[in-house]
């Protein structure tokens, strides 16, 4: 079996590599990734000893490098977590969310069909979704919920999801799709709310939260979400798509005030600052489609799992300086 990870120097990508090279050690991977500013090749350099993997720096949306690749390597399987993942830079530059989301999958989806890929798996979102209302505790997003965006970010991940269902009616690509919610752990850019309020802190920095932190996420540690994946790859059945939630919704002020408690820190340090445009209310995911179909279940609770988390950050302190400094940049070469 030969799997194309796309985006495995970013945060989630690389989280899947780590576990998926290791578990499946008859499988080899070849991670596909542009290193763009998120891509961090310190993420995944611990891979180079493995001898079922290889990496491969190149752009998604790059048709004759990606046709190339194909015809070299006769994938079985292809996972794309290539992606531009913030809402904030969607908001101030729409254009490379286009892009990478919309365009590179329909790459990626050509040259799975031309060469007889067995699984196309799209690494997609909840916000697809749109918002839900803070009052109504009762609902949660369903796989059937209508695709409704707020940012041009989800809206290119939406985009993304509707070209990947044509795929499958109009040419039969033997595709799956995943929507996870907000997903935190070890790699995630220091750009995201977490890495953001850990990273601050820890220099007792002044922690941003936008308009006054009422929006609702639902965590889900990121190794939940990659057996997810894996379950998906393994279980899933081809047309479909899973849902995978943390049943942990937050306020975006209870996340940062539980991190700066495991810091040991004053909440003297909260900053309410101007909010997001658009910013969605609340996300919360109704995962029991791939429970009872896949046999997924969480095994981190949102306590546990933020304390975890958090120790990493302290113990990688050099992890973060490597990226605020600019010198992440460099690691592929040296490497
Ligand atoms: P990330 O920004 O940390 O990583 C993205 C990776 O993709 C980087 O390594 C980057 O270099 C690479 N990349 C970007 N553009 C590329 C291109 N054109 N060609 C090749 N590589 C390219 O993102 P993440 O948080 O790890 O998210 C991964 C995927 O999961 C994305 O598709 C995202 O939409 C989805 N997702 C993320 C979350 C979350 O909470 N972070 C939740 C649900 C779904
Ligand atoms: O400094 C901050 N202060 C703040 O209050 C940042 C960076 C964020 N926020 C708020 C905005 C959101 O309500 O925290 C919440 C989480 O923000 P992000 O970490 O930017 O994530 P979000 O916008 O919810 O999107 C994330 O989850 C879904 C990922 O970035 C997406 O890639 C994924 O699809």
């Amino acid at each position: 079996m030969k799997v194309l990870v796309t985006g495995g120097a970013g945060f989630i990508g690389s989280n899947f590599l780590y576990y998926m090279v290791d578990k499946y050690k008859d499988y080899d991977f070849v991670c596909l990734d542009a290193l763009t500013y998120a891509g961090n090749y310190n993420n995944i350099k611990d891979l180079e000893s493995r001898k079922n993997y290889k990496f491969v720096k190149g752009n998604i949306t790059d048709r004759d490098l990606v046709d190339k690749l194909f015809a070299e390597e006769k994938f079985d399987w292809v996972v794309n977590f290539a992606a531009e993942s913030h809402v904030d830079n969607s908001i101030k530059n729409p254009e490379i969310f286009l892009k990478t989301n919309i365009i590179g999958t329909q790459v990626l989806m050509d040259a799975s069909k031309k060469y007889g890929v067995k699984r196309y798996h799209q690494v997609s979102t909840d916000e697809v979704y749109g918002d839900l209302p803070l009052d109504r505790p009762d609902l949660l997003f369903t796989e059937e919920t209508p695709i409704h965006t707020s940012s041009p970010y989800s809206s290119s991940k939406a985009g993304a999801d509707l070209l990947v269902g044509a795929y499958y009616r109009t040419y039969g690509l033997p595709i799956t799709i995943s929507r996870c919610s907000n997903n935190y752990g070890p790699y995630q850019f220091p750009e995201k709310l977490i890495p953001v309020i850990i990273s601050k802190a820890l220099k007792n920095e002044k922690v941003p939260v936008y308009g006054k932190g009422e929006n609702v996420r639902d965590w889900i540690h990121v190794h939940d979400h990659n057996v997810g994946v894996d379950l998906i790859l393994h279980k899933g059945k081809v047309g479909e798509v899973y849902n995978l939630g943390g049943h942990s919704e937050r306020t975006n002020l209870d996340v940062v005030k539980t991190i700066l408690k495991t810091l040991g820190k004053s909440e003297d340090l909260i900053e309410f600052v101007t909010d997001r445009p658009g910013h969605d209310l609340r996300y919360a995911i109704d995962s029991s489609k791939s429970e009872k179909e896949l046999g997924w279940e969480l095994s981190y609770k949102f306590e546990d799992g933020i304390k975890e988390t958090v120790d990493w950050y302290v113990n990688h302190q050099d992890w973060i300086e490597d990226i605020l400094s600019g010198n992440y940049k460099d690691a592929y070469k040296e490497n």
